[in-house]
């Protein structure tokens, strides 16, 4: 069977040039409250994308397994990340937002490509030596082989555009190369080819604490990172407390180099600003970090004050917000379910 584009399936129908519209998938973890990292990284993209693409949200609870979670909390950030999503203007009707664990034809896929993939590939990945550290021998096979199943997210919807942080590039450098072997071992072009899109100025936040590693939602230190909901006292205390160094800001973006925390500041200013390094620094270069923290702290909090309200809001009625999650669920196995059903039938399987 030849790859057709989604749009015979499409949920949100054309683009405004009367196009039928890309798909893009994208995910997240259920691993702890979202963060500024996630928010500029990732979600605030996603909601740019709603109006031309067919978008399909997930909150990847299966991927968030890959590392031990307390059944009671996972089951409260699932509620918790699919409410901020909404809040942050994620369209679960437009468009399809799901929980991932619910939609069997990731598991089904996933397992193909585990047979697909080979050890090779998985060894490069840079994120599972980021996150295994020392201890490869005591972490779970599912962190290992966590590629595979996010290229049969992505591809269970034959999805061709995935935002992502730059951290997932080689994700989706290696979801390319299993479908490639996939259509040639199986004589078919049946999954396309599929484009990161990297967005925003502040592709990357980095920890409040140590300007080398980045911002994220499951750092021991709660210092770290800004939660989206934490209230305006916590922000600006963690902002006031964040790591900097003992020189002035610069005038000049080049001036940022060798200097991580104060990037990371400043280039958080410059994404909730909509403007850039050297934007931020023509109005607080040569000032101490003392006024602009409190510059920063206020632009936070007035940006993620709304957020936090409205989730608050969605989950003091747990009912409506699950009976939104499960009609997602269904829309997004009317879609999966037979494009999984079909790479079935190409490897071989009997549909009795
Ligand atoms: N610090 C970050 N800066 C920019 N983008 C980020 N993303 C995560 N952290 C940052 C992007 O958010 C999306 C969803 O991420 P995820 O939850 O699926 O996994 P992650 O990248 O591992 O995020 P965390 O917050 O670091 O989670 P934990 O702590 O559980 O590992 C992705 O597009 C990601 O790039």
């Amino acid at each position: 069977m030849l790859f057709l584009p989604a749009a015979h399936l499409t949920a949100a129908g054309l683009a405004a040039n009367n196009r039928p519209m890309q798909r893009i998938f994208s995910g997240i973890q259920p691993s702890g409250i979202p963060t500024l990292g996630n928010y500029l990284g990732a979600i605030r993209n996603w909601v740019a994308l709603q109006d031309d693409h067919d978008c399909i949200w997930c909150v990847v609870d299966l991927h968030a397994i890959t590392q031990f979670q307390e059944p009671a909390l996972l089951a409260t950030a699932t509620r918790e990340m699919a409410a901020t999503l909404i809040a942050c203007g994620i369209d679960p009707v437009r468009h399809v937002l799901f929980l991932q664990s619910r939609v069997r034809a990731h598991t089904q896929l996933a397992w193909i490509f585990n047979c697909v993939a080979r050890l090779g590939w998985l060894n490069r990945m840079t994120q599972f030596k980021d996150k295994a550290g020392e201890n490869t021998e005591n972490v779970s096979a599912g962190l290992y082989v966590y590629p595979n199943l996010m290229a049969a997210d992505i591809h269970a919807y034959h999805a061709t555009r995935v935002p992502v942080g730059d951290d997932q590039k080689q994700h989706l450098e290696l979801a390319n190369d299993i479908a490639q072997k996939f259509n040639h071992d199986f004589g078919v072009e049946f999954f396309p080819r599929i484009e990161p899109l990297i967005l925003g100025p502040a592709a990357r936040v980095m920890s409040l604490r140590d300007g080398s590693r980045k911002m994220s939602k499951s750092d021991a230190s709660d210092q770290s990172r800004i939660n989206l909901n934490d209230d305006a006292d916590t922000i600006s205390l963690k902002i006031r407390r964040a790591k900097t160094d003992p020189q002035p800001l610069p005038s000049e973006a080049e001036g940022l180099v060798g200097r991580p925390e104060a990037r990371n500041l400043v280039g958080i200013y410059a994404a909730l600003s909509d403007t850039d390094h050297a934007g931020v620094l023509r109005q607080f270069g040569g000032q101490g970090f003392g006024a602009f923290k409190q510059a920063l702290a206020d632009l936070v909090v007035a940006k993620l004050a709304p957020i936090a309200a409205e989730t608050t809001r969605l989950l003091a009625d747990p009912a409506s917000l699950d009976a939104i999650l499960h009609r997602g669920t269904e829309r997004a196995a009317a879609i999966a379910d037979p494009i999984v059903a079909e790479a079935e039938r190409l490897v071989g399987f009997l549909s009795p």
